[in-house]
């Protein structure tokens, strides 16, 4: 029998182009230059000698797949993502889908960062394994384990980052929110823009919005229906990410495409040494529409399984997106109006996957 799925590929056109490869260990200006001229070009860029750690990156691709090897009630308790926790193929809350399972984390200093504080020898965990519900807990501990030398204070924390080994991925996200700021700060430098602090400030910030995105492309199983667009579908449909800087990496296997042009798909070949790079909706309007925040999705196969982790580097919720005055000219006016970062996000959760959301906040 032939089983019905979704969303198979229809016929597309494929073209192979490989994407700038920038070596970060490269002296500062040709760096910034290559940096700029990708970001205009492709939106997309890898970046090798990058100096996150192996070992940062191999703890995090272990625990990642520990969970996803879980038994499904057992990964449901971090779930469902209400934006944050466990997600199986549903994407969002209006009724996209993929072939995919995931984790979505917060990054701000009131969960990951904070979590070694929470659970220490002088806290003895205060959560069970999964013990978790939507609103965020309140816990109280005493400062001397904080950094902050002051009374007993609170913190809100997220209890369904439990699922993982906090120490990996604060340590992980430490290191990609370095190398987000790293590559913002040279973006800054080659568009000679004075404030070279004006992007990766925002991503810097304790409030940042940021996220941590571990994708699970199980491979496809339903394998009676041998047509050839059974064996590749949508793990997770053609979208823009809303955020600055995206930064991921993926466990050597194929899967992601970038659309320059509508219905033409480039294959990113995977490449477990370097990570790939992407301009977000909000760095396009920040730099005046000199980057391209690109459309892209991402492939399951039938033969291996495919995990991918994101870093989305955003702004904090009050965050005003502008650009710095250098990008704006008379002959290259104000393409978008002012706005907060809570004002983009409401617009994303309310539209559909695949919508384009930046037009709505053009100057007239
Ligand atoms: C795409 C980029 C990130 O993965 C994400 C996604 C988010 C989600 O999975 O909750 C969104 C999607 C992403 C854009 C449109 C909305 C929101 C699903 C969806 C249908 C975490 C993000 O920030 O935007």
């Amino acid at each position: 029998m032939v089983v019905a799925t979704p969303n198979p590929i229809r016929s597309e056109k494929i073209r192979n182009i490989e994407l700038p490869i920038i070596d970060l260990s490269a002296e500062r200006p040709e760096v910034s230059g290559l940096i700029v001229r990708a970001c205009q070009e492709f939106g997309f860029f890898k970046v090798i000698n990058h100096g996150v750690s192996q070992d940062v990156i191999a703890r995090m691709e272990s625990q990642s797949l520990e969970f996803f090897a879980k038994p499904v009630p057992e990964k449901q308790l971090a779930g469902p993502a209400n934006p944050h926790g466990y997600g199986s193929k549903n994407i969002g809350f209006n009724g996209d889908v993929g072939e995919v399972e995931y984790l979505l984390l917060s990054t701000n200093s009131a969960s990951i960062s904070q979590m070694s504080n929470v659970i220490s020898p002088h806290d003895p965990t205060p959560f069970r394994y999964g013990d978790w519900n939507p609103t965020r807990y309140l816990i109280k501990f005493e400062t001397d384990l904080l950094v902050v030398p002051s009374i007993s204070c609170e913190l809100y924390f997220d209890p369904k980052l439990l699922v993982l080994d906090s120490s990996a991925a604060r340590r992980y996200v430490e290191a990609v929110r370095g190398l987000a700021c790293e590559i913002l700060e040279l973006m800054a430098e080659g568009l000679w823009v004075s404030d070279t602090s004006a992007f990766s400030r925002l991503i810097r910030a304790a409030d940042s919005d940021s996220l941590l995105r571990l994708n699970h492309y199980p491979p496809l199983t339903e394998d009676s229906d041998k047509s050839p667009s059974s064996f590749r579908r949508i793990g997770f449909g053609e979208h823009t990410d809303p955020q600055i800087l995206t930064v991921l990496r993926s466990n050597g296997v194929g899967g992601l495409q970038i659309s320059l042009e509508d219905g033409v798909w480039i294959p990113v070949a995977p490449d477990s040494s370097a990570f790939c790079v992407n301009v977000g909706d909000v760095l396009q309007a920040m730099t005046n529409g000199r980057f391209v925040s690109v459309r892209h999705r991402a492939l399951a196969n039938s033969y291996q399984p495919r995990m991918s982790m994101a870093y989305f580097g955003a702004p904090s919720l009050h965050a005003r997106v502008c650009s710095p005055p250098e990008l704006v000219t008379p002959q290259r006016p104000r393409l978008y109006r002012t706005f907060t970062w809570a004002e983009y996000k409401k617009a994303v959760y309310t539209l559909r996957l695949g919508d384009g959301r930046l037009n709505i906040f053009r100057s007239r």
